[in-house]
């Protein structure tokens, strides 16, 4: 029977299939299952729908190689894609059910840090949807990122266990052996199937060692680093402030493109494929520098096991691995001493002085070489000798890259540097999590932009059309009565729905300026003191998680907490403001934020945002951006024009040159403008003295009159006169209506569809 006629005859006895399962495992009727067990039940069902779903194949595929995929739950993004979602729905209902409650009881991976490895999940879920050949590599770590928990306005951070028994996983019989030196660790291959919308299947390959050991994490997240076959896959991100850290973060990465490598090699043995001609049948994505030695690692196996010549090694991998790089911040660029590589993969090792000594023998220039004067391996600079495609993740991304950060690379190689801007799926992003608003478009201008993201811009012929207008604007505030149920259960606050949502939600770190957020936070707190009310009451969310090493970052998270006590608490402003920075923010919490936002943040200082996709996500909920110039908010703001979006701040231009300059001064700032100084003041203040530590806000308040690398205060002012500005804009509320269906309809650019078209077009050239 072929595959599409037994997903066929599964999904007609969809209700049988949910009962037997239900006998089965429990020895229940479906209605008498608890939620936990029925999301068991739909796990089953489901994953047998995908087991003989179309497998995706063809001549040649995609590898997309990545320390982290942040997929999220898994189980609507599948009901959807196999359309069976309201069928499901349906089912449960008849059964006394809600899938928004069985939905809960799926545990989240937490396999990323943050937009890089949520653009990997998108970037599956749009491959598999255009129907391209392709896959993941990753690792199957235990316990993700971590959990995030707040005590005494602190974060905490403990370890995040997802995997169950049963799960999306699939144990596979493939192992493979790994070397470090004369190290060996045993791995294992695990599959995650990844469905398409309306389309076949591919897969996501997550490797874990065999004799891992999950009894080795003590307290929070501390664990012997050392032992490395039994903590390889254990965390995501091993903390990078000590040597140990850094060395364990080689060991994963080495482990990821060594398994990477065997199983590519492996797949083009069983096709029968000419190793020669790697290029023609397999293209590797480099996602930034963290899968860099897949380079020396393949050049090295097709030398030393497959009798190649050093040239025709270097020539054939070069041709097949693309990167993409995702920062310009020189402390996430990676640069390892060379006798760390020594010490874990001296394997790799000549093969990485060979590739320098090449550059050196062809470039003499200084700024080009792999291995520099103080022994450091420049890891993006072997992807870009040795890769035949370098991509920025936005136009004003890659401009930088191509006129400041790599320009002597780009003198080199002009025709190796394009731009692919980053896009979300729109199957999760909207469909998913945004049934309403899905349904209205659908009903509204027909079904094809679920297929076709640039359908949206029909939406624009209804910009005038009352009716329309007011249910969006149902919409949002159905979805923000949502959310404050949520919070109330959740965070213990109680939120006014009607008060304007102003969202930040992302990774914590000081060039997307939470700091700045909150200054405005603490300015309009004094403004409500001295007696000036907004005219709508205020709600300022934030979720985010900080790199447990990153002592600011941690600071700043902090001060955030200390600001929630004090505002929520304060009975002379808790009418006009209330602030919640949401614990332990994740993939699932967003898809409830996301829907329910006004006002989008995107305030990183400009040049230093490479693109952000949240952004993407909140404009695609009906939410207006009140950002800078800056990653993909450059593009948003051309596609929306000016009476849409909300820019302030200096240019990337102009940063760039202060810090060309060193004149940026923080505390000239300071002391030039009393509404910065009380705001500033004010961390160290005797009200965030009561409820905060001494210790964290004063080292916050010397971080921003003393350095503030990330320029908070130059543009702190025109942030709150742009921020006020949209919070008047709000009452007007025609013009804020058209405002969001213009954002809606823009959206369609930022479907990962359209990014994934665009790799496949220009870089993969797979049909
Ligand atoms: C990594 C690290 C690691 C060490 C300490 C500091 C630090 C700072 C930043 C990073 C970021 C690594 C790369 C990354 O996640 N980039 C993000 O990629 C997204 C997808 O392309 C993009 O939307 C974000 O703008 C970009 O920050």
């Amino acid at each position: 029977m072929s595959t599409n006629m037994q997903k066929d005859i599964l999904v007609l006895n969809l209700e049988e299939q949910m009962e037997k399962s239900a006998e089965r495992q429990f020895e229940k009727k479906l209605a008498d299952c608890t939620n936990e067990e029925t999301y068991y039940v739909l796990l089953e069902v489901t994953s047998e729908l995908l087991k003989v779903s179309e497998p995706i194949s063809g001549e040649k595929k995609v590898y997309y190689i990545s320390m982290e995929f942040l997929i999220g739950k898994l189980l609507s993004n599948n009901l959807i894609n196999l359309h069976v979602y309201d069928k499901v729905n349906e089912i449960l209902q008849k059964n006394g059910k809600k899938l928004a409650d069985i939905e809960e009881c799926e545990p989240e991976p937490s396999l990323g840090n943050g937009g890089l490895g949520r653009l990997a999940a998108c970037f599956l879920d749009s491959i598999a949807t255009l129907g391209l050949p392709g896959e993941g590599i990753g690792l199957n770590y235990h316990f993700g990122l971590f959990h995030q928990v707040f005590k005494e306005n602190l974060q905490n951070a403990e370890k995040d266990p997802w995997i169950k028994e049963q799960s999306w996983l699939e144990k596979t019989n493939v192992k493979y052996e790994v070397n470090f030196g004369k190290k060996k660790v045993v791995s294992r291959l695990y599959n995650m199937i990844i469905s398409g919308y309306d389309s076949g299947v591919n897969k996501l390959r997550l490797f874990d060692v065999e004799s891992v050991d999950e009894s080795l994490v003590k307290a929070g997240i501390t664990f012997d680093k050392k032992k490395i076959e039994k903590n390889l896959t254990l965390f995501l991100y091993p903390d990078d402030s000590d040597e140990a850290g850094n060395l364990l973060r080689i060991y994963q990465e080495y482990f990821l493109v060594s398994n990477a490598a065997q199983l590519i090699l492996q797949e083009q043995k069983e096709r029968g494929y000419d190793l020669r001609k790697l290029n023609e049948h397999a293209v590797i994505q480099i996602n930034d520098t963290h899968p860099t030695m897949i380079i020396p690692e393949l050049i090295r196996i097709l030398v030393e096991d497959k009798a190649f010549s050093m040239d025709d090694a270097i020539d054939v991998v070069s041709k097949t691995c693309a990167y993409t790089n995702h920062t310009i911040l020189a402390e996430a660029l990676e640069t390892w001493p060379l006798k760390y590589l020594e010490k874990v993969v001296p394997q790799l090792v000549p093969y990485i002085k060979e590739l320098d000594k090449r550059i050196r023998a062809k470039v003499k220039n200084d700024k080009v070489q792999i291995i520099d004067k103080e022994k450091k391996v420049h890891m993006a600079f072997i992807d870009i000798h040795y890769g035949f495609s370098v991509n920025g993740v936005a136009a004003i991304h890659t401009d930088i890259l191509k006129d400041s950060e790599l320009h002597d690379f780009y003198e080199l190689y002009p025709e190796k540097f394009n731009n692919k801007t980053n896009g979300v799926t729109f199957r999760r992003w909207l469909l998913s999590c945004n049934h309403p608003l899905a349904n209205l478009i659908s009903e509204t201008i027909g079904d094809g932009f679920k297929k076709d993201a640039d359908r949206l811009e029909d939406l624009l012929n209804h910009v005038d059309d009352e009716e329309f207008l007011n249910k969006v604007e149902a919409i949002k505030i159905g979805k923000k009565k949502e959310l404050c149920e949520y919070i109330s259960k959740h965070e213990g606050v109680e939120l006014n729905p009607d008060s304007i949502f102003d969202i930040q939600v992302k990774r914590l770190h000081e060039y997307k300026r939470q700091q700045m957020n909150a200054l405005y936070i603490i300015h309009k707190y004094l403004e409500i003191k001295g007696g000036k009310k907004p005219t709508r009451p205020l709600t300022f969310l934030f979720g985010a998680k900080a790199a447990p090493a990153y002592v600011i970052a941690k600071d700043i998270i902090h001060l955030l907490l200390c600001l929630q006590e004090i505002v929520n608490n304060d009975p002379d402003v808790n009418k006009y403001m209330k602030v919640v920075m949401v614990e332990n923010y994740n993939v699932s919490y967003a898809e409830r934020l996301i829907p329910a936002c006004d006002v989008s943040e995107q305030i990183s200082l400009a040049s230093k945002e490479a693109s952000g996709t949240s952004n993407m996500k909140f404009m695609l909920n009906g939410a207006v951006t009140l950002g800078t110039d800056d990653g993909a908010n450059v593009e948003i703001h051309q596609l929306v024009g000016d009476d849409n979006i909300y820019i302030f701040g200096i240019s990337a231009d102009e940063v760039i040159e202060h810090y060309k300059k060193a004149d940026y001064v923080s505390k000239d700032y300071y002391k030039k403008s009393p509404v910065i100084k009380e705001a500033v003041d004010f961390i160290i203040g005797k009200q965030c003295m009561k409820v905060g530590h001494k210790e964290n806000l004063e080292r916050l308040y010397k971080e921003l009159i003393g350095k503030d690398w990330f320029m908070t205060l130059i543009d702190l002012e025109s942030y709150i006169e742009a921020k006020d500005r949209i919070f008047a804009d709000y009452e007007n509320r025609d013009k804020w209506k058209k405002m969001m269906v213009t954002n809606i309809a823009k959206a369609g650019f930022f479907s990962s569809d359209r990014t994934i078209r665009e790799y496949n077009r220009d870089i993969w050239k797979l049909k």
